[in-house]
């Protein structure tokens, strides 16, 4: 659990994410100002006095200044500058000029002309002369040949007498020309207003609905009676026609909204759109398996997160990029990094894993939440009647005998195994000294690197997740699975003995603070974890004593996030085999909690499990995080509305929403493509790609803590507090833990294929192990047909918890994948009459840790009731 940061609570503007640079410092944080492009000089601009002393270099350059690898040149009555090629930063070339005064809440409009030869993208920024480099404008603009006149306007949160206004031209891998004139900056311009464009007032999900799955719609309207919808199909034909049902203002978007359910259309087909009062809805699919491929996006999105190895371009056209962090120069990691300076004496191989986000750092307790979540989301497949196997993500380790997703986990789990220190205890995060710039590669990161001290919170965290890991991976690499056991145990054994070392709230230069006050909750799920693995009587008596157990643990806002975690111990308990003492009181409370989430769909004109009042950092992972619980009471109880409620939660995430955009990049008509990243950097650099399909943007933020959020969303409703730029990081960056959210519910999705309910198999299973013994076991097991018709030939599926092994057997045919084993019958057996049983039964090898009875047997491919 944790309590908002310091950050969080202010409502002060903090400068975020300083770099401090090598030769001339300057920050490299966000634009805050409204770009405008026109070819003539904005209308505004000549408000008030001019701040620019020789802006129009008619005769001279002076007093502007540049960096040594640069040259002034009076041409056309303009200044140019021929830039070198091959420099890395931004900052490496920068044209400038000093004193400009800028006055406390005054208003400016900078504006002024520019070209590059050949086309490139420059920075300009006014700001702060001196570390930390404040910018009050920062702009990325997109410079041409022929050249245009660029605009912004910005409220000055300081008095300063000695402002800066430069443009950052270095970064090319080839030589350019720039050419500047007219650079102006006056104060009295009216302050600037910032609309997005919501396209029409019909919301719908652009991607699709499935064929036999709810489809629901939001329409924005003045009008208060029920208004005439209708469905098209791709040639204009109405297909399906209804009306409207108000639904007063929509408190999460101040829209007066009424809902539209089309639901009862089920036709599959491309192109649909809804019309209702006079608008047309954008363009969405009806379509089995439409979630296919969102289903492996969300999870290749890992592999170009990847530290500390090459992306092969070839795996992912236009992604290729050289290792991050292999201790190669100018990278200083991360194969041997120190301690922050006093907080210890070693230093640690802590090289791979994934970058957390759009930064270059690697946090423990948000590593934790993302792999277990791919983890659960593998072991689903093993547990839930409608799972379906995950599929090839298209990454190195593809075609081994492993799953991709778990090798894309592995990646993560081998570098928090890395995060331990020989205690137990693990370190809390390892990044960069002070924040860098963007865009940077990560092999272009040069700051020094640092590990943070370590914390309850990540210890408990790698016991969780090593403890998953190892029941996990058991039967694929049983020494991978033992090391993970081992390291788990360590690290609970020394939670326990340090319950309350916390990472620092203001341990946040370089790097997120990823604090929390309160890791009650992470002891539950590592004890959850542990428990489920081992079966051990230590771990049981803990979760059993835990406030948590019990708790009520389905709020509104969020059901579990990174410091959050006790649900995932609690769906975990609930989904994933094991004897704990009041399992069925677990499992419940899961369904209570998809009751809660039923409930706030149903009443949420967009369809949403999510009603915090204000949205908070990550509101699309909560909604997401939510939408889990739905699908987890789905697998646990097969209740359709419960599934039902999950399908149309993701609505709201493809574009059913007050801003008409998708929040998944490539996936709807209108998606975010600028997410805040270093190396996904297109706002900011065209030769850099936007960000990979299926990465998801943050979302709605009401905080507004980044400066672009501050200066163009004050006072936004809760749905419209985002923006597509790649400066506004509290509302626009992707993250492993958000994109974790949308792996897990975008298979949920997929694995419904077109909505179509199967029946559960006529089938009852008796599974018992008679005897265990150190190194086996004995099971018999019973089918009995409890239909009216007879079965002929069967073959029942179930999946063993960890590393056992069916060892030999008799009165059926075994095979066994990894944990799965398949049971088919012999000749004689091979037709059970109604109300008949066959008995059949193996000897297994043992493997450590706990052998519960498996929750699912699937009889010829269905369920068993
Ligand atoms: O997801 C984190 C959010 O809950 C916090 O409020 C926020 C500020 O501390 O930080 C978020 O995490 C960011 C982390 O600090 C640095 N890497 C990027 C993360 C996502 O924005």
């Amino acid at each position: 659990m944790r309590f908002l940061t310091a950050w969080e609570r202010s409502h002060f503007y903090i400068p975020p994410r300083t770099t401090v640079l090598r030769r001339i410092g300057i920050l490299a944080v966000a634009a805050l100002a409204t770009a405008c492009l026109t070819g003539a000089p904005p209308a505004t601009a000549d408000e008030g006095p001019e701040q620019i002393p020789n802006g129009t270099f008619d005769t001279t350059t002076d007093p502007w200044w540049h960096t040594a690898n640069l040259n002034f040149e009076l041409s056309d009555g303009r200044l140019c500058s021929d830039v070198p090629a091959g420099t890395t930063n931004p900052w490496d070339a920068i044209i400038g000029v000093n004193d400009i005064p800028l006055v406390k809440d005054e208003t400016y409009a900078f504006s002024f002309f520019a070209t590059a030869n050949p086309g490139k993208v420059a920075r300009a920024y006014v700001q702060l002369p001196t570390d930390p480099y404040t910018q009050y404008v920062s702009a990325a603009p997109e410079l041409s040949v022929s050249g245009n006149t660029y605009s912004y306007t910005f409220t000055s949160p300081v008095d300063l007498p000695n402002a800066q206004v430069v443009f950052q031209l270095g970064g090319s891998a080839t030589a350019w020309r720039f050419c500047v004139d007219n650079v102006s900056l006056k104060g009295g311009a009216p302050p600037d207003v910032y609309t997005p464009d919501t396209g029409p007032r019909v919301r719908v999900n652009q991607v699709a609905y499935l064929p036999k799955g709810p489809k629901n719609a939001t329409l924005v309207t003045d009008a208060t009676e029920a208004l005439p919808w209708q469905l098209k199909n791709s040639a204009g034909t109405v297909v399906a026609q209804g009306t409207t049902t108000p639904r007063g203002v929509d408190a999460s978007s101040g829209q007066n909204v009424h809902s539209i359910d089309f639901g009862s259309y089920a036709k599959a087909g491309t192109g649909y759109t809804l019309t209702a009062d006079g608008e047309t809805s954008r363009p969405f699919d009806i379509k089995p398996d439409a979630y296919a491929d969102l289903k492996l996006d969300a999870l290749k999105f890992y592999y170009t997160q990847r530290s500390g190895i090459a992306i092969d371009d070839a795996l992912r056209p236009g992604y290729g990029r050289p290792a991050g962090h292999v201790g190669v120069a100018p990278n200083q990691g991360d194969t041997n990094v120190p301690c922050q300076p006093g907080v210890c004496d070693y230093s640690l191989d802590v090289s791979g894993g994934w970058y957390d986000a759009g930064d270059h750092g690697k946090y423990v307790v948000n590593g934790g939440i993302s792999v277990a979540q791919l983890m659960s989301e593998f072991e689903r497949t093993k547990n839930a009647a409608t799972a379906k196997p995950i599929g090839s993500l298209n990454i190195p380790e593809s075609g081994d005998a492993v799953p991709d997703v778990l090798d894309e986990a592995r990646w993560e789990q081998e570098f928090l195994l890395k995060m331990q220190r020989s205690d137990g205890m693990v370190h809390h995060k390892i990044h960069d000294q002070n924040w860098t710039g963007l865009p940077l590669l990560p092999h272009q990161d040069a700051q020094k690197r640092e590990l943070h001290p370590v914390s309850t919170a990540a210890t408990l965290n790698l016991a969780a997740t090593a403890a998953q890991a190892a029941r996990i991976f058991a039967p694929y690499d049983a020494a991978f699975a033992a090391k993970n056991l081992a390291a788990a145990k360590k690290a609970w054994a020394a939670a326990k003995a340090n319950p309350n070392v916390l990472a620092s709230p203001s341990d946040g230069t370089g790097g997120g603070t990823y604090d929390d006050a309160d890791v009650s909750d992470e002891f539950y799920w590592a004890a959850a974890e542990l428990y489920i693995t081992t079966g051990d009587k230590e771990y049981k008596d803990f979760v059993l004593a835990s406030p948590h157990h019990t708790a009520d643990l389905w709020s509104k806002s969020g059901a579990f996030d990174w410091g959050h975690v006790a649900a995932l111990g609690r769906l975990d308990l609930a989904t994933v085999p094991n004897d704990l003492p009041g399992r069925d009181q677990v499992r419940q409370s899961v369904v209570d909690g998809a009751e809660r989430y039923l409930g706030i769909v149903k009443d949420h004109p967009y369809g949403l499990p999510f009603d915090p009042g204000d949205y908070f950092w990550g509101s699309n992972s909560a909604i997401l995080n939510n939408t889990v619980v739905l699908g987890a009471a789905y697998d646990i109880t097969g209740t359709v509305k419960y599934r039902d409620a999950a399908i149309e939660a993701i609505d709201y995430l493809l574009g059913r929403n007050a801003l008409n955009q998708s929040y998944v990049t490539g996936y709807g008509e209108v998606a975010s493509k600028n997410e805040h990243s270093r190396w996904y950097a297109h706002q900011l650099d065209t030769s850099l790609p936007n960000p990979p399909h299926g990465t998801l943007a943050g979302g709605a933020n009401s905080g507004l803590q980044d400066p672009v959020a501050q200066a163009k969303l004050k006072g936004c409703k809760p749905q419209f507090c985002y923006i597509d730029d790649i400066n506004s990081y509290a509302t626009n960056e992707e993250a492993i833990n958000w994109n974790s959210a949308l792996s897990w519910v975008s298979a949920f999705i997929a694995d419904q294929g077109d909505g179509t309910v199967k029946a559960p198999a006529a089938c009852k299973v008796t599974y018992t192990t008679h005897g265990t013994w150190p190194t086996g076991f004995t099971t018999q097991i019973t089918l009995k047909n409890t239909g009216t018709k007879a079965i002929d030939g069967w073959s029942l599926k179930w999946s063993f918890l960890g590393g056992q092994k069916v060892a030999n057997s008799w009165s059926a045919d075994f095979s066994q994948q990894a944990a799965t084993v398949t049971a088919a019958n012999e000749a004689w057996n091979k037709i059970i009459k109604p109300g008949q049983s066959v008995t059949f039964g193996f000897n297994g090898q043992g493997a450590p840790g706990a052998n519960p009875t498996p929750d699912l047997f699937t009889l010829n491919g269905a369920a068993c009731a």
